[in-house]
């Protein structure tokens, strides 16, 4: 086994992992720069390694990582999620350093991390993939326009290199087409440096559905059901709910299946996600694999109660997968809101600054994953997320109740949240009743914002009805 895991991230994540190695008896390294001195995962790890100045410089430095875990004689280096999560070179260099990296072996993240290659592979193992082309790039333009016309409009220009909705554009009818495919590859050379374009139909309004997968390094690959990501706002999630409310036992066989064939494919090994687009007739079709643990693992955890860090750590070890499928089975419904650090009413703007109270909700079938405390000056160089309320039930309608009532309980002041934002969400009907898709937000935002029952509103709505009722005297 493991004996120290240096952990090559900050925030929740790095908390969450240094649990895990707690309740292994790992020893952890956490690394922070400067400015994240005083986060939580600095505090509560074996020891501690100060890695440069810059706020976010040391977390993406690869040499310095692997030179201080080596220093700190660790045998292992957990990413996280972000930073260097899905970097193929950094997983090489920490393989060639003789070091276990936890995660899929760095040729698979590579494979993986080209969306055009990615497809390419689930295509020739009969995985159902979206009606679309090789990459354009060869192209002349007339070819480009005849598989739009054979595809059919709308259709979607992808980034090999992008991915989580960096690199797209839709395309909605002919004269569109090669300008948007120009500012596509132009966008793609300066972000991935690769402008590698290719083109699929465009699947109007999906639902996300991610499928969990766990394997081991002997090819025995599961999944752990699957988690509904359709509440997002500008590709960034804001809910997640496991099992999928809106689909029937048997669409989860066959996608769950299909799911573990795609990581079969790809030579999986370790924890990683399929994801898929489901379409208004059921139809679904991969879209991505994402090879590295998600913000959004611990609603798998909550269903099917197996610790995903801890087996991640476990299986990078050499252990072999004594779980199978059938082992599996799912209970009841968690959901997971993120809270962020922003302000809803003003375009999401991060809110930086002094958490002056924190009271987490808690109760039965509540989870918080934080690394927030009273005291604990945020930060403004990182992500705003700052804490994953996970709740729990046996069916989804109470697990919608729980939400509701551990947003109200769930208190951070000193910096402006999403709480209010999430209650707003977790009162609506079309929440309540599991029907959304990938649109929700950008068509509901107005709404739900206008609904929004902050502090403020309540003061207002007391003031009017003061007045009314001292109108009412007057009149009568
Ligand atoms: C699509 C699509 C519709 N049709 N591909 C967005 C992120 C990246 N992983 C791919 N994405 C999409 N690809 C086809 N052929 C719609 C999206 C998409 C989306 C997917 C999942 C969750 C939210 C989304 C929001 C906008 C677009």
């Amino acid at each position: 086994m493991i004996s120290k895991v240096l952990i090559a991230n900050r925030g929740e994540i790095a908390v969450r992992i240094i649990r895990a190695c707690r309740d292994l008896h790992i020893q952890s390294v956490a690394i922070y720069t400067k400015p994240d001195e005083d986060c939580l995962h600095v505090k509560i790890a074996s020891e501690a390694k100060c890695i440069g100045e810059d706020a976010i410089k040391g977390y993406l430095d690869a040499k310095i990582i692997i030179q201080t875990a080596k220093e700190c004689g660790a045998d292992a280096i957990h990413p996280g999620y972000g930073f260097l999560s899905e970097n193929y070179e950094f997983a090489k260099m920490v393989e060639d350093a003789g070091l276990i990296f936890v995660g899929p072996k760095s040729q698979v993240i590579k494979n993986m991390g080209n969306k055009n290659i990615a497809r390419e592979l689930m295509q020739q193992n009969g995985i159902p993939v979206v009606p679309g082309t090789k990459v354009l790039n060869e192209c002349k333009e007339e070819e480009i326009k005849e598989f739009a016309k054979k595809i059919g409009y709308p259709v979607i220009l992808k980034a090999s290199g992008g991915g989580g909705g960096r690199g797209i554009k839709e395309v909605w009818n002919e004269d569109e087409l090669i300008p948007a495919f120009n500012t596509c590859k132009r966008e793609a050379k300066a972000y991935f440096n690769n402008d590698d374009v290719f083109m699929e139909k465009l699947i109007e309004n999906p639902r996300h559905i991610e499928f969990q997968i766990l394997g081991d390094n002997y090819g025995n690959i599961i999944h752990l059901c699957e988690r509904d990501c359709s509440i997002q706002r500008r590709h960034q999630k804001i809910i997640e709910i496991a099992p999928c409310p809106s689909i029937s036992e048997h669409l989860r066989k066959s996608m769950g299946a299909t799911a573990v064939a795609a990581a079969k494919a790809a030579g999986y090994t370790n924890a990683g996600t399929v994801e898929f687009l489901l379409d208004d007739y059921n139809r679904f079709y991969f879209m991505e694999m994402n090879t590295r643990i998600q913000v959004e693992h611990g609603v798998t955890e909550e269903i099917t109660g197996v610790d995903l860090i801890v087996r991640q750590l476990r299986y990078a070890a050499g252990q072999i997968q004594e779980l199978e499928q059938s082992d599996i089975k799912s209970n009841g419904f968690a959901i997971e809101a993120r809270i962020t650090a922003e302000d809803a009413n003003k375009n999401f703007i991060p809110t930086p600054g002094m958490v002056t109270e924190y009271y987490p909700a808690l109760g039965p079938s509540v989870r918080v994953d934080s690394h927030l405390y009273k005291g604990y000056k945020i930060p403004p160089f990182y992500d705003s997320l700052v804490a994953k309320l996970v709740v729990k039930a046996s069916s989804y309608d109470l697990a919608v109740n729980k939400l509701e009532r551990a947003l109200e309980e769930f208190t951070i002041e000193g910096v402006k949240t999403t709480i209010s934002f999430l209650k707003t969400i977790a009162k609506s009907k079309e929440f309540r009743k599991g029907i959304f898709d990938t649109s929700y937000i950008k068509t509901n935002l107005e709404k739900i914002l206008s609904n929004i029952d902050d502090k403020n509103k309540k003061d207002k709505d007391e003031i009017i009805a003061s007045i009314c009722a001292a109108l009412k005297d007057k009149l009568n």
